[in-house]
């Protein structure tokens, strides 16, 4: 059979996550139309008859402004060795700039096949397609490059059949069973945190981290106990998550109640509390405590 890895890198929000997602088939990856969503490096595993793709979703590469910036820029970067092909991921619908320049220049240097891959094509017409597509060539010596759409599937499977051209022969790293490398805990996490990044949306989605204390079965039958807390950055910020009278939290809760009744098959009673750590991202000690 065929096995390998695959590592996507981008800019922040040109919709890695979401294309780590379509190409699995199932949602490994939480997405939120925030920048910097992600904060871990995730794999999620292609199974096909005689292949296997261990994809791995990176944080996007931006300026680093905290602790936790550059900790995420050094995860992304690092995810780009000891695999076998590499996925430049670019926004088409957005201005293709420094940002983009700066990642090209770092994938010059190295030696795994690129592919480039033109992403939300369905937002922009073929007139606009062409030079993206151009100026995507200028930045660099891809291997391949194709335009997609991660959010409507244009394409994926031909990019999907261009990286499995690039998959050598070897085991499978993975049981058949499994499409992440995320343990159930972090899952539960990076759901509440997904809800509460879209309820918060500009005022405070960075300064968010949630940590799961508890996933336990009820008393009644079917029922699984889930206990999180939320941690913010500043006193200030508690307020605003919490909302008036408890609105803006009970908005989450009831979001992340949703989808995690469908994640762990069955009704959830989702206990979730904010707290604060003060300035976390730029805490060492803090950033561990919260698993980053
Ligand atoms: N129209 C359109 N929107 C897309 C497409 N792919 C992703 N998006 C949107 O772009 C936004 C960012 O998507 P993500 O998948 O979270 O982006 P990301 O690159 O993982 O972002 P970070 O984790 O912050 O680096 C979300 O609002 C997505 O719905 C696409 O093909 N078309
Ligand atoms: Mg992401």
């Amino acid at each position: 059979m065929r096995s390998g890895f695959c590592s996507i890198i981008g800019r922040p929000n040109v919709g890695k996550s979401t294309l780590l997602n379509a190409l699995v088939g199932q949602k490994v990856a939480i997405i939120t139309p925030v920048p910097q969503t992600t904060r871990h490096v995730i794999r999620g595993v292609l199974h096909r008859p005689d292949l296997q793709i261990v994809f791995t979703d990176t944080p996007g590469i931006h300026k680093p402004r905290t602790l936790l910036g550059n900790r995420l820029n050094d995860l992304a970067r690092a995810s780009l060795s000891s695999v076998d092909c590499v996925v430049f991921l670019v926004d088409g619908s957005g201005h293709i700039g420094r940002g983009d320049e700066f990642l090209a220049r770092l994938l010059r240097d190295v030696d795994t096949p690129v592919i480039a891959a033109v992403n939300k094509v369905d937002v922009i017409g073929r007139e606009r397609q062409l030079p993206q597509l151009a100026r995507v060539q200028e930045l660099g010596g891809w291997t391949e490059i194709v335009p997609i759409s991660a959010v409507s599937g244009e394409n994926v499977d031909v990019l999907t059949d261009l990286i499995t051209e690039r998959m050598p022969e070897g085991p499978p790293y993975f049981p058949e069973d499994q499409v992440t490398d995320q343990s159930l805990e972090q899952r539960v996490a990076e759901v509440i945190r997904e809800k509460a990044i879209t309820v918060m949306r500009e005022e405070v989605p960075h300064s968010i981290a949630v940590v799961v204390d508890e996933i336990t079965p009820g008393m009644s039958e079917n029922v699984t106990i889930v206990s999180a807390r939320l941690f913010v950055e500043r006193e200030s910020q508690k307020g605003i998550v919490i909302g008036h009278s408890g609105a803006v939290l009970r908005d989450i809760g009831v979001r992340a109640r949703e989808e995690l009744e469908q994640l762990l098959d069955g009704r959830v009673f989702l206990d979730l509390r904010v707290k604060l750590s003060k300035e976390w991202q730029r805490d060492p000690k803090k950033l561990q405590r919260l698993g980053y």
